[in-house]
């Protein structure tokens, strides 16, 4: 699907639980069982996050994936690479400050995906917001392990400042779990994006199902 089929409350609505891929803490199991259980416990939308390997690899899991996250009604988002989110046909690609700057990502997208990207400073997320990013990532909120160059906690304030200054959705994400979630929500996020807290799982669904109640509480409480 292309970026026209995600509006803006749509868009939000599939920001509440984004659970990115990580080949490393899935203690052996594919991407594609853990974003089957990911989808089945309510996740609303899955990234892949591909740091090492063949592309062609990449391709093979993604096409998988995105098939998945149709089933489900979920978006789907390639990590990194604006090339491989279009081979894909993913609902989005998101960008970091190392990556393709939005702007080249938008001229070579178009329409067709929603761009998602991480600033590091307040500054970088209303540049973003005026650049045409549909949604940011902002963190880590609290300490993670996951990310070795993801520096230190930026905290709920940081979350709260910037969800506050753009009017596109913020997700939070860094160090949460069902049990840290809610003050994320109530600092302003739309949703909640985790790695560990799924994919690390012993029950990757019922990690997913916790961490969608926990968020959808908090959602209808603010
Ligand atoms: N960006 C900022 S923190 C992070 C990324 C990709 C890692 C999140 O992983 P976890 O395991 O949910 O802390
Ligand atoms: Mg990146």
């Amino acid at each position: 699907m292309a970026r026209a089929d995600w509006p803006p409350e749509r868009l939000r609505r599939a920001l509440r639980l984004y659970v990115l891929t990580d080949r490393g803490l899935s203690r052996g199991r594919s991407e594609v069982e853990i974003v089957q259980a990911a989808l089945a416990g309510g996740a609303t939308a899955i990234q892949l996050r591909w740091k090492a390997g063949p592309l062609a690899e990449a391709v093979r899991a993604g096409r998988a994936l995105r098939e998945l996250c149709r089933e489900a009604g979920a978006l789907f988002v390639v990590n990194d690479r604006v090339d491989l989110a279009l081979a894909l046909e993913a609902d989005g690609v998101h960008l970091g400050v190392e990556d393709l700057p939005l702007a080249e990502a938008r001229r070579l997208a178009g329409n067709r995906l929603v761009i998602g990207f991480s600033p590091s400073t307040l500054e970088e997320a209303l540049a973003a917001a005026r650049a045409g990013a549909d949604y940011l990532g902002v963190g880590p909120v609290y300490g993670t392990a996951t990310k070795a160059d993801a520096g230190p906690a930026v905290g709920l304030e940081h979350v709260r400042q910037i969800a506050q200054a753009v009017s596109i959705p913020v997700v939070g994400i860094g160090g949460i779990t069902a049990d840290n979630a809610r003050p994320v929500i109530q600092a302003g996020a739309t949703g909640v994006a985790v790695i560990s807290a799924v994919v690390a799982a012993d029950d990757p669904r019922a990690a997913a199902a916790a961490l969608r109640a926990a968020v959808d509480a908090a959602l209808a409480g603010r």
